[in-house]
């Protein structure tokens, strides 16, 4: 019965600073069913989003521990085992202080050992399974602007203590034109003694992230490319099962499961093996509940490739000649944003696969806000990003976006006719053939009659969300013609949709509700009856009606009566 986005993130359970959590139970049910978006989308203002060294790898990672500059300081320090870091009182104000510089807890970051241990998170099952013996090598690229010391070099050390050494080929550190010193030669010098090939390349200028990757990904001499961002922590046995599904078929662009490193804590959270990647009208990336359908599909195992429709963006590996052949990155895109919807459709819609493999496990700091600057401005650049991503990929479901967000209009793609010509190149599918076929659960409807506002014809009022959240009523206001919150769908499933809500009645005296799309009609099926402008609805045999006066701006269901307060126009100025 369709998806459910994943409820309310990881920050409860972070609230009480005296509170020890017991860490060496950690739950991939409970503790990060979570995530709302997994931290994707930082400054739209969305709400974002174990025992050690297993059996197997400990001589090895040994041996490697001895060679890492910091591991004599390690021991005893706080965060090991991805516990929570506990500031003490007299500091928590240079805490805060700190905070401003990356929009995480820098303090705690700094206190923490590079070489920190983590728990062994994967699923019981995951520890057993066997990887063909010959595994490609992989060249890690990670791109960053401004980022602290402390967290870049865990990202490093994290690769290099838990990846086998005979995987990994080099490590490629991408400087997006950073303003800190000890991102210069200091750092440089630093990773020159790493016991694995590792090396810094820099921007000229600011380049954004997509353009960072593209130079990182120049350098690859290794055979498959793994991006990471500049704030993780892998854990082990994350790489193997990567690179093995790429061995199976190399037009497979695989991701981790991303755990969550607190922003506040810096703790090592799980996440739900059961989320996949979305997205909602406004094309922000969103983890939601993955649909049984696709649970059965891998016969119910939690710990098989899992198909996602999309994926975050910033963790994945993917054949280096597969990376070209399908098109790399879209180099008009700018900063931040956009790139991972736009490689996940291409992978879809050109014949490759997006998967999920649960049984890699890297932990990413997700923070709430961004901590850089977006030259151009943020909104601008982001719509920008999504103008090309919409334009080139999205056909006639552009629209979603467009009228949704009508601000978003203002954006130019500038030109994007080399990505189209990619498209028709590599003969790709249609964005119905994805819908149809990768993401039936999509909260953009397949098939629809209407899209735009719906207009009462007594009140000259629209039909209006007002901005509320799910199981509060429906309401109505002045018509701003500004789409947003008065922007409906009117689909061939009869549901009034507005992004994941629908218009929802469960008794004939009751209020008209906005309630999570089923898509099993119910109460969230509608008969629209353009010849008496009527909204029906089909379980209770009433008609929407216009607001009384006692309760102004909502909407309810009263027996037909042909009243005019019962006419309602689906004829905006919207295209369709
Ligand atoms: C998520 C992705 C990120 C990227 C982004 C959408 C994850 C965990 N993260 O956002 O990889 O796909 O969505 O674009 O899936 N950076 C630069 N130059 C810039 C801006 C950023 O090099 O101008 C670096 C930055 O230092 C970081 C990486 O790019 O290492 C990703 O940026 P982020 O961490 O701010 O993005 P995030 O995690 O919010
Ligand atoms: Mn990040």
């Amino acid at each position: 019965a369709g998806e459910y986005d994943v409820e309310q993130p990881n920050a409860e359970r972070l609230v009480d600073d005296n509170q020890l959590v017991n860490d060496n139970e950690i739950n991939t049910e409970k503790s990060l069913d979570a995530e709302d978006s997994a931290g994707i989308a930082p400054i739209m203002g969305q709400g974002f989003v174990s025992g050690g060294i297993s059996m197997t790898y400990r001589s090895v990672v040994l041996k490697k521990w001895f060679q890492a500059p910091t591991v004599r300081e390690s021991r005893g320090k706080p965060g090991e085992m991805g516990k929570p870091v506990k500031i003490p009182a007299d500091m928590k104000d240079l805490m805060k202080e700190k905070f401003k510089e990356n929009q995480f807890n820098l303090l705690a970051s700094d206190m923490i050992s590079l070489n920190r241990s983590l728990t062994d998170v994967r699923h019981e099952n995951c520890r057993h399974k066997h990887y063909p013996s010959k595994l490609p090598t992989t060249s890690i690229v990670i791109v960053f602007h401004n980022e602290a010391w402390t967290t870049l070099l865990r990202t490093v050390w994290s690769v290099i203590n838990r990846s086998p050494r005979s995987l990994l080929k080099e490590i490629i550190l991408v400087d997006d034109a950073s303003e800190r010193d000890f991102l210069g030669k200091q750092l440089e010098d630093y990773v020159a003694k790493l016991p694995v090939r590792t090396f810094v390349l820099r921007t000229e200028k600011r380049s954004g992230l997509i353009r960072a990757r593209l130079l990182g990904a120049e350098h690859v001499t290794g055979e498959v490319i793994t991006f990471l961002d500049a704030h993780c922590e892998c854990t082990e046995g994350w790489l193997e099962p990567l690179l093995a599904r790429i061995v199976q078929n190399r037009r497979t662009v695989v991701c981790p499961i991303i755990d969550v490193i607190s922003d506040e804590t810096f703790e090592y959270i799980t996440a739900s093996d059961s989320t996949w990647g979305g997205f909602n009208w406004k094309l922000n990336f969103r983890w939601y509940r993955v649909p049984q359908r696709e649970m059965a599909r891998r016969n119910n195992d939690r710990t098989a490739p899992l198909r996602t429709p999309t994926m975050a963006g910033g963790l994945f590996s993917i054949d280096k000649d597969y990376f070209y052949e399908i098109g790399s990155y879209d180099e008009g895109m700018d900063i931040w944003g956009g790139e991972n919807l736009e490689m996940s459709f291409r992978v879809w819609m050109c014949g490759g696969l997006l998967e999920i493999a649960p049984c890699s496990r890297v932990g990413h700091v997700f923070r709430k806000s961004t901590p850089y600057t977006f030259p151009g401005g943020t909104t601008e650049i982001v719509n920008h990003n999504n103008a090309r991503l919409v334009e080139v990929w999205l056909d006639d479901w552009k629209e979603f976006y467009y009228s949704f967000y009508p601000g978003a209009r203002k954006a130019s793609a500038g030109d994007v006719s080399d990505r189209k010509a990619l498209r028709d190149r590599l003969q790709c599918k249609s964005f119905r053939w994805y819908l149809e076929n990768v993401y039936p659960e999509s909260l953009m409807p397949l098939d629809y009659y209407y899209l735009g506002e719906i207009r009462n014809a007594e009140t000259e009022t629209c039909l209006d969300t007002m901005g509320r959240k799910y199981n509060e009523k429906v309401g109505s206001s002045y018509c701003h013609g500004l789409g947003g919150n008065q922007v409906f769908a009117y689909t061939k499933r009869q549901q009034i949709m507005s992004d994941d809500l629908c218009l929802d009645a469960a008794s004939s005296s009751g209020p008209v509700n906005m309630v999570r799309c089923h898509n099993m009609g119910g109460n969230q099926e509608w008969v629209y009856d353009a010849e008496e402008k009527w909204i029906r609805h089909t379980n209770t045999g009433q008609c929407l009606q216009r607001a009384t006066r006692d309760d102004a701006s909502t909407p309810l269901l009263r027996p037909c009566n042909y009243s005019k307060g019962q006419q309602w126009l689906m004829e905006s100025k919207f295209k369709w």
